[in-house]
């Protein structure tokens, strides 16, 4: 048989958060015995880290939920068409309880290598509590935005006042008022968070490197109960078109390219999805990201609405970018940001003109002034993709490292698998859609692919299944050539691995549409697990 050597478990999961959470759902109904780890203290994920005030998904409630349940979708209602934080961690909760996911997790326990023994085909994940369990299957269900990023700033551990990163707040309320609190960083955490903290603090200092382009959320109450009603009635087509789109969510773009149409049109379209709101607005036209002269076009669009909001054209002129096409790094979905510069008490320092020279037990010293500082967040984002990974020692066939093995950026098959790395999956990563589409369904769809996949290995009593070399040489090409034909290379974004000292330059998420990526998988499946190297239990 193929159990010919003792083990622990059936398949170890590390990290439970959405992704994580699936999955333990989804092999327990194949009968397989899961233990999971999880270095926090619950299930969430991102979303137990990211406490932040003002911390929102940007894809819609009613999409950024499982569709997994039918139950689960009919009977949860969500209250605003943004949800918080604090909501879709209490969701996630709820689906872990509803399901009885806890307890097959390990929480506040950190797994620091797992080691592959070739003679037992089994995985050794060790945690730094000092346990050992072993498994046939090792699903890295880490996160993709989960390794958090401390720029490495003279002076960074000086500071004697409040200090927190915003991916690892604290769960005790923070208390701003009265207070002179410094943000570092514009990007989705900081953009959301300045105009919450700056209606409390006595003073909110923003220390911007590069501008972001942010598009107001158009947030509102889901407290319509016709509308809810209607929602859950139509969520099976709401989920199809899902399935069928570009990013995971039922939004299909404009039909012809935005310089196909008159300036008066393209004025319309830009409004139409202005007022949807949010990220979004990157996918209005579909050339948008791909050609010059549209994203041109939405810049210029998004540019004035900047100016109209923001009182004084030279502060409005520091928070537009000018370093990358609209929509190469992910637009943030805000609530009032641009306009909380026009308040007295926020301050925007502009780091290109006058860098950090060096954070000090009281504050925070630029090229030309020093800013006298009570509290200072860190809004500096993640080691992207592939931190969590890289800061587990994996070892593969033959001692490998997937440190080693991905020196040069990660080198995947479909996402999915690493050559030299049996009966591994990586959820959501580098190779996959990821963060370019919905997670929630992004999830579903590989761990049901997986479950697929290991249902193929014991219909042929197969001993483990790797991604083949040629494979993922090609896969990888893939992945350059439809990040080729977009502006997005052109971006310094953590999409790129831009934002972290000496990490590869590569454009890690594959962009080829999430419907497209589904369909990929599906044929490869098909084809019976065309580009996999399936071992039987004789070693064959
Ligand atoms: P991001 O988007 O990576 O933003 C991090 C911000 O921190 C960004 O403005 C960076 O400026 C800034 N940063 C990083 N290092 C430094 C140093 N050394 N000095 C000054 N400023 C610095 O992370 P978020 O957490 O906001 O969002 C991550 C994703 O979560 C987001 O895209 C959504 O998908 C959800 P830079 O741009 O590098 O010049």
């Amino acid at each position: 048989t193929v159990d010919t050597h003792t083990r622990d478990v059936d398949a170890v999961v590390i990290g439970a958060g959405i992704s994580g959470l699936y999955a333990v759902y989804k092999l327990r109904a194949r009968g397989m015995s899961v233990h999971g780890f999880e270095s926090a203290a619950g299930v969430g994920g991102t979303w137990f880290h990211n406490r932040y005030p003002g911390a929102r998904c940007d894809v819609e409630s009613i999409d950024y939920s499982y569709s997994f349940d039918e139950d689960l979708q009919q009977e949860w209602t969500w209250s605003e068409r943004f949800a918080t934080q604090e909501e879709i961690l209490a969701y996630l909760e709820h689906v872990a309880d509803r399901h009885d996911l806890r307890s097959a997790f390990e929480f506040l326990t950190r797994v620091v290598s797992t080691v592959y023994d070739e003679d037992s085909g089994l995985w050794t994940v060790t945690t730094d509590t000092g346990r050992s369990v072993t498994a046939r299957f090792c699903i890295m269900a880490t996160g993709v935005l989960s390794a958090t990023n401390r720029p490495d700033i003279p002076g960074r551990d000086s500071f004697t006042g409040e200090s927190y990163h915003t991916g690892e707040w604290p769960h005790d309320p923070v208390d701003f008022a009265g207070k002179r609190v410094g943000v570092i960083g514009t990007g989705s955490s900081g953009i959301q968070s300045i105009p919450v903290i700056a209606q409390e603090a006595e003073q909110v200092v923003v220390f911007q490197r590069s501008p972001n382009y942010s598009i107001p959320a158009g947030n509102r109450p889901l407290s319509d109960d016709e509308q809810i009603a209607e929602v859950k009635a139509t969520y099976p087509e709401r989920r199809r078109l899902a399935r069928l789109s570009g990013g995971g969510t039922p939004f299909t773009p404009y039909p012809k390219g935005a310089m196909e149409v008159d300036e008066a049109e393209r004025r319309r379209v830009y409004d139409e999805w202005w007022q949807r709101g949010g990220y979004l607005f990157a996918k209005a036209f579909p050339d948008q990201t791909a050609s010059i002269e549209a994203n041109d076009s939405a810049r210029e669009y998004v540019e004035s609405k900047i100016r109209d909001m923001v009182n004084d054209p030279k502060i409005a002129d520091q928070l537009i970018p000018t370093d990358h096409p609209i929509g190469t790094k992910r637009i943030v979905t805000d609530d009032g940001y641009f306009e909380a510069f026009n308040r007295d008490n926020v301050a925007l320092v502009n780091l290109r003109r006058t860098p950090i020279a060096e954070i000090t037990a009281d504050g925070v010293r630029t090229s030309d002034s020093h800013y006298p500082l009570d509290m200072l967040i860190f809004a500096t984002g993640f080691d992207a993709m592939t931190g969590a990974l890289s800061r587990i020692d994996i070892r593969g066939r033959n001692g490998r490292t997937l440190r080693e093995e991905w020196a040069a950026g990660p080198r995947t098959y479909l996402g999915l698998a690493s050559h030299g790395f049996p009966n591994m999956f990586f959820m959501v990563g580098a190779g996959s859609p990821s963060v370019l589409a919905n997670m929630v369904l992004m999830a579903e769809q590989q761990v049901d692919w997986i479950s697929d996949c290991l249902d193929h290995l014991d219909e042929h009593n197969a001993r483990s299944i790797e991604a083949g070399e040629q494979a993922v040489d090609e896969w990888g090409a893939e992945c350059n050539e439809k990040a080729a034909g977009t502006l997005f290379p052109s971006a310094n974004s953590w999409y790129m691995g831009a934002n972290i000292p000496g990490k590869p330059r590569v454009f890690m998420p594959y962009i080829g549409g999430f419907a497209n990526y589904g369909n990929i998988c599906a044929e490869v499946a098909a084809a019976g697990y065309k580009g996999f190297d399936i071992v039987g239990v004789e070693g064959a």
